[in-house]
């Protein structure tokens, strides 16, 4: 298994971070724990839109304007991005806008925390949403998959019980809208896998979806990363992509290398995320 980061030590990291009176100052406390984990919003919803919880489609007062879609983490040696809609990267919809680049820029860095090697796993054991296998326009990540082959990556789909034997072959593990819940062994290896250098994307799905859930089956695993995915829609006033305030354009973005050359992402009926 190699050279192997140990689970405790993040969490004694944790708790010393907490109490920073043993550290010589708090801000070199923050320093150490920001060089292993560091969170970063990347895109938002612009000054129209909201995050829609109870589904009217309407902007209630407490319903938070210009929510969070996309972020990334660093951690340890691995990185995680995590992005609230699995629909702008389905075949219907990824050659429109800057949605293909967006993905493609995501792998690549992801793969990149491991030295590239270029071989990644879609998983395909907790009943996801889209697979790399079907051309279905709304249900499927067949021209994703194709499109991550013609710049050589090996794509592969995973349809066991996810554990360390397997992923320790892997550069990227993704993971798309699943309605079933991952099993405790199964958090462990997938932790595991990003300590020591694995890229993890992980891909949400609206709270309404009678598919999935994330709060049940994504959030559990999200939040060793930090990451919450909320129980809403994201929704804009004016800007959508077909008629419909829950088919947002996203063009509010910062600087970051997975948004290079991407200006505009049709969002389709995805969540907002924070951090947790
Ligand atoms: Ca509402
Ligand atoms: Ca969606």
């Amino acid at each position: 298994m190699g050279r192997t980061v140990n689970l405790h030590f993040l969490v004694i990291l944790a708790l010393l971070s907490l109490s920073s009176q043993f550290f010589v100052t708090e801000a070199s406390c923050k320093r150490q724990f920001k060089r292993f984990y560091h969170f970063k919003e990347l895109a938002w919803g612009d000054e129209n839109s909201w995050s829609d919880i109870d589904g009217d489609w309407i902007q209630d007062p407490e319903e938070k304007l210009s929510p969070c879609i996309l972020v990334a983490i660093s951690f340890f040696k691995g990185r995680v991005i995590a992005v609230g809609d699995e629909g702008f990267l389905s075949n219907v919809l990824i050659d429109e806008a800057d949605n293909l680049k967006l993905g493609i820029n995501i792998i690549n860095w992801l793969a990149q925390a491991r030295g590239n090697n270029y071989r990644i796993l879609f998983d395909a054991s907790h009943n996801e949403l889209e697979d790399i296998n079907s051309d279905d326009p709304w249900l499927g990540y067949s021209k994703f998959a194709e499109g991550l082959r013609e710049l050589g990556y090996i794509v592969e789909r995973n349809t066991r019980k996810i554990d360390w034997s397997t992923l320790h072959k892997y550069d990227v593990l993704v993971i798309n809208a699943p309605n079933k819940r991952f099993l405790p062994s199964e958090i462990v290896a997938i932790v595991h896998f990003v300590l020591n250098g694995g890229g993890l994307f992980l891909i949400g799905e609206w709270h309404m979806s009678e598919h999935q859930h994330v709060s049940k089956t994504l959030n559990p695993l999200a939040a060793f990363f930090g990451i919450k995915f909320n129980e809403d829609t994201v929704c804009d006033l004016d800007d959508y992509w077909i008629e419909g305030p829950q088919y947002p354009i996203i063009h509010i973005f910062t600087d970051h290398p997975i948004l290079k050359d991407v200006n505009e992402i049709y969002y389709y009926l995805g969540c907002s995320i924070e951090k947790r």
